[in-house]
């Protein structure tokens, strides 16, 4: 598949089904506690600064954000969690919209699961991880900020995600940096083996 990454734009934020695209483009979700670069992996891979909003302050995606990719595939930007400053309520609110769109929606083809590569996956990153397995969704798991630590250390820290995610040999692993673009090609690579 081609695609013109230059044709690409936010269609639409949604938080329930009704407000899906109505269509069968395929979609890869992306995944990932607040703060770990899902923003900036799409604008990494889209080659663009700012077409999905980042920032420092964590609990900022609040919806799920459509991004369409040349009329071809859809990337789904989904709110961040293990924010500590959100409410009960918030939090109930982002477990049923996410559970809503990865569990019954026919376009998704893979999720993109980010974890931090520089620290041991945290509760909710496990709990992510088995959620996809257990509803038999493909995973491409993306340990990013690889820039944070040296290029020596990625193995043992590889090591240490998958033994701790107790991650299926199957999925892909990928060592990645929206700074250094490391792991551009091995993402795109993936993303478009599943859609
Ligand atoms: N050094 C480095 N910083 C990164 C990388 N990816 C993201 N960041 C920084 O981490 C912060 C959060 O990145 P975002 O892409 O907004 O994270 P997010 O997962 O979309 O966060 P939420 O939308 O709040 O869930 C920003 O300051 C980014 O610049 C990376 O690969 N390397
Ligand atoms: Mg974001």
């Amino acid at each position: 598949m081609e695609i013109n990454t230059n044709n690409a734009e936010i269609i639409l934020s949604a938080v329930s089904k009704a407000q899906y695209p109505d269509d069968d483009k395929p979609e890869i979700a992306l995944a990932g506690r607040s703060n770990v670069g899902k923003s900036s992996f799409i604008n990494t891979l889209l080659g663009r600064k700012n077409l999905a909003r980042t920032s420092g302050k964590p609990g900022k995606t609040q919806q799920l954000n459509f991004y369409n990719i040349d009329d071809k595939i859809r990337f789904v930007d989904v709110p961040g969690y293990g924010y500590a400053k959100v409410s009960k309520t918030e939090r109930a609110k982002w477990g049923k919209m996410i559970e809503e769109y990865l569990t019954n929606r026919d376009n998704l083809k893979a999720v993109v699961s980010l974890v931090d590569v520089r620290h041991d996956p945290s509760a909710d990153d496990i709990q992510m991880y088995e959620f996809l397995k257990y509803y038999q969704i493909p995973v491409i798991l993306v340990a990013t900020k690889a820039d944070k630590i040296p290029r020596g250390k990625w193995n043992k820290h590889e090591a240490a995600i998958r033994r701790k995610l107790n991650f299926d040999s199957t999925d892909r692993f990928i060592v990645f940096s929206s700074e250094t673009r490391q792991g551009f090609e091995e993402a795109w690579n993936a993303i478009l083996e599943m859609v």
